[in-house]
């Protein structure tokens, strides 16, 4: 790393403190730009970096909510606009107790990288609120939501900023938070995306972070004459992303051993297929936090308190959740002949896992590459929400296809371009950063 990305990383802890993840992803993208600065130095003197470091406008907001029984709580929503270089904020809500400003910059971070990678014009925001959806009543969440988008509603709008789904937020919360948006405003518009097929929604926005992120896979597999029939696959989460990706790669030919949740993983030698994928949404939708009861149902073996990564796999598709994927982990997968690992999730592995796999020379991608195939769904429902004409459902998987594949052959030639063939997180951070950087330099000094 040169002096001047290391400054920067110094200044960001400096100035961010208690924000692990946060320094994390930064340091993450720098280490892959040093190149990029040495070939540009119109970058360094703009000070493109230390911009891209500073969220355009942070919203921070008190949203008090009563439960069932009649007492009031209150918790905390936010909003990061981090960079509207290339379209509107967008960017996902996460609802969970573990959600704090430095999670939700981290996760803006990324996506200003993401959505510049999916080839749509769109800006990089997240937010969400550190509300624990875990056993609340559908009334409760209603009235959570309510609460939240009452604030929310006067900083967001179908050409400023386009909000969505993640952890903790599904097609039930996306459905309240769009009714309250509508009744503050009096406006039917795209402002959030991943709504109901009747109001607005896509077809295949449910399906498209795992569907995007096992085309990209196939894709890696591809630059190695392989593809995913008779392979077996680790994935972990049992949420939104697991469930698309687990159903896509038994159409490919796949076999899924694994799944996990915050209580450990389950192992089923036979394959998440057919009603076992249908289950998963009852698991999710049940609201206990524990993928435990698969076992019990389907007579899999349930490992408490454990990983999916000591499992013999071809394939591991992390898609819980932020560092659920460490050097160990990377170790135990590379030594058990894993040849491929792709992200679903938003910075599942450590930094110092990614280093395991590209010394072992493995194919890896990161998460704001593979999963990029969501926020992409969201840019092609907003496209139809404008044209007010709902596209197909073979029409938005032919587009999600291509998408995936341009992102993934963006990552390959850029990686080549700058010198680290083979490295798809160079790949996606240098492509990633040039078409913003270049938008902040037309767009002068904002
Ligand atoms: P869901 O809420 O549908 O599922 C999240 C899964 O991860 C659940 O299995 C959840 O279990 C588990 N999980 C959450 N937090 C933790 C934790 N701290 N420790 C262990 N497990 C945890 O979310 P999604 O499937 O939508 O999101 C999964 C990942 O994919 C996230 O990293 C998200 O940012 C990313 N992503 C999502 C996209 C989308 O369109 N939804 C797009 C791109 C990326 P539980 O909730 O029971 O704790
Ligand atoms: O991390 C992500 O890309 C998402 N949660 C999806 C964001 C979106 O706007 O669809």
């Amino acid at each position: 790393m040169s002096d001047y990305t290391k400054k920067i990383i110094s200044e960001v802890k400096a100035k961010n403190p208690s924000e692990p993840e946060f320094h994390q992803a930064v340091e993450e993208v720098l280490e892959s730009l040093d190149i990029v600065l040495e070939r540009h130095p119109e970058y360094r003197s703009a000070r493109i970096l230390e911009r891209m470091i500073e969220p355009e406008r942070i919203i921070i907001f008190r949203v008090p909510w009563m439960d069932d029984q009649g007492e009031v709580h209150v918790n905390r929503g936010y909003r990061i606009e981090m960079n509207s270089a290339i379209g509107p904020y967008k960017g996902g809500l996460r609802f969970h107790p573990s959600v704090t400003l430095g999670i939700l910059k981290f996760l803006a971070f990324e996506q200003v990288f993401k959505n510049s990678l999916t080839t749509l014009p769109m800006g990089g925001g997240k937010g969400g609120s550190d509300f624990d959806p875990k056993g609340k009543s559908d009334n409760e969440v209603m009235r959570f939501c309510q609460s939240f988008m009452t604030e929310l509603y006067r900083h967001i709008g179908p050409d400023t900023d386009v909000p969505a789904g993640d952890i903790g937020v599904g097609a039930r919360e996306i459905g309240y938070l769009f009714g309250q948006y509508k009744r503050l405003k009096n406006e039917f518009t795209g402002v959030l995306t991943g709504k109901g097929l009747n109001w607005g929604g896509s077809l295949i926005r449910p399906e498209a972070t795992g569907f995007g992120a096992v085309y990209f896979a196939q894709e890696m597999l591809k630059t190695r004459g392989q593809d995913f029939a008779g392979k077996n696959v680790a994935v972990s989460g049992f949420g939104n992303v697991a469930w698309g990706a687990v159903i896509k790669i038994n159409e490919l030919g796949g076999k899924v051993l694994t799944l996990s949740g915050p209580d450990g993983f389950i192992y089923d030698k036979d394959g998440v297929s057919g009603e076992k994928i249908d289950y998963m949404l009852k698991l999710r939708a049940s609201a206990l936090d524990a993928v435990e009861p698969y076992a019990k149902q389907f007579k899999a073996e349930f490992f408490p308190g454990k990983r999916p990564w000591s499992v013999k796999v071809d394939v591991a598709m992390p898609c819980a959740t932020q560092n659920e994927l460490d050097g160990n982990d990377a170790k135990e997968l590379v030594k058990n002949g894993c040849i491929c690992v792709c992200e679903g999730a938003n910075m599942p592995t450590t930094i110092e896992g990614f280093k395991i796999f590209n010394d072992a020379k493995i194919l890896y991608s990161p998460g704001k590459a593979s999963n990029a195939g969501g926020v992409a769904t969201s840019g092609l429902e907003m496209t139809q929400n404008s044209m007010r004409l709902p596209w197909i459902r073979e029409e938005v998987d032919k587009r999600l296809q291509q998408i995936m594949k341009n992102i993934h052959d963006t990552c390959v030639q850029t990686a080549e371009r700058f010198g680290t063939p083979g490295n798809y997180v160079n790949g996606a951070n240098i492509a990633g950063f040039l078409k913003v950087a270049d938008a902040m330099l037309d767009q002068g000094l904002v």
